[in-house]
């Protein structure tokens, strides 16, 4: 099999996974388990020289391809099935334009929030510091929700058709929406998770991995720990 897809499973995963079961292309599963520091392995820094999950390879005949970075992986597979990425130029530069958007904002910003209101619970940080953080993440992450509630007005998907945009974007809205506030305040988002929720791709791309690594909190607190 030539595609080799080195994973876990968090909303950058779900991206690919959902991309990978929706083209049907078939790929090998390779768990790198973050919470154990599995992403620092020098076999793994081979691969994705930033020690973040996704990253892909691909054994072609001309060569071998690596490509790390979520929205990179989306592209790639994108030209290589010919499915959800548009061949013309005006439809391609518009899922670029909102893969950009999910990956310098959405998703940085739904995160931070996370890493904040974690940090806010523990007894040793200074209060001032997280509510500081936490008022500007999450007042960021309700600007970006509004953005693309104005972008789904009228549309069912955030490019018109189904696209890597709805990939890239779902698995962050989906798992962390409250950190941008109640999503009865998004109607046209809300709607447009249920909607991409169905999907059977979808729901085989979340379940993907299920299962083959066990935790416990100290391995939480232990990537938390910073
Ligand atoms: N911009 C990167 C972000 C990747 C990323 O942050 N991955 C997280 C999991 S969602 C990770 O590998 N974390 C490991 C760590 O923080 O050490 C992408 O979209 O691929």
């Amino acid at each position: 099999m030539s595609l080799q897809l080195y994973y876990f499973g968090t909303p950058n995963g779900h991206k690919v996974t959902i991309a990978l079961e929706e083209m049907g292309l078939a790929y090998q599963l390779h768990m790198i388990d973050i919470l154990r520091g599995q992403q620092t392995s020098p076999e793994f820094l081979a691969i994705s020289p930033n020690g973040r999950i996704p990253a892909l390879v691909d054994d072609r005949p001309e060569g071998r391809v690596v490509v790390f970075e979520s929205a990179a992986i989306l592209q790639y597979l994108g030209r290589l099935s010919g499915l959800f990425y548009p061949g013309d130029e005006p439809g391609r530069v518009a899922v670029d334009s909102w893969l950009f958007w999910q990956m310098s904002g959405l998703g940085p910003m739904l995160g931070q929030v996370n890493w904040f209101a974690r940090a806010a619970r523990k007894p040793d940080r200074d209060p001032a510091e997280t509510s500081l953080a936490l008022h500007r993440f999450r007042k960021e992450s309700a600007r970006l929700f509004a953005v693309l509630e104005q972008q789904l007005q009228g549309r069912d998907y955030i490019c018109g058709a189904y696209s890597l945009a709805d990939m890239a974007c779902w698995p962050w809205v989906d798992k962390y929406h409250a950190n941008a506030g109640d999503l009865a305040h998004y109607p046209a988002i809300a709607s447009w998770r249920a909607r991409i929720a169905e999907r059977p791709a979808v729901q085989r791309a979340l379940r993907v991995g299920e299962g083959l690594i066990q935790h416990d909190a100290s391995d939480l607190a232990t990537v938390f720990r910073h």
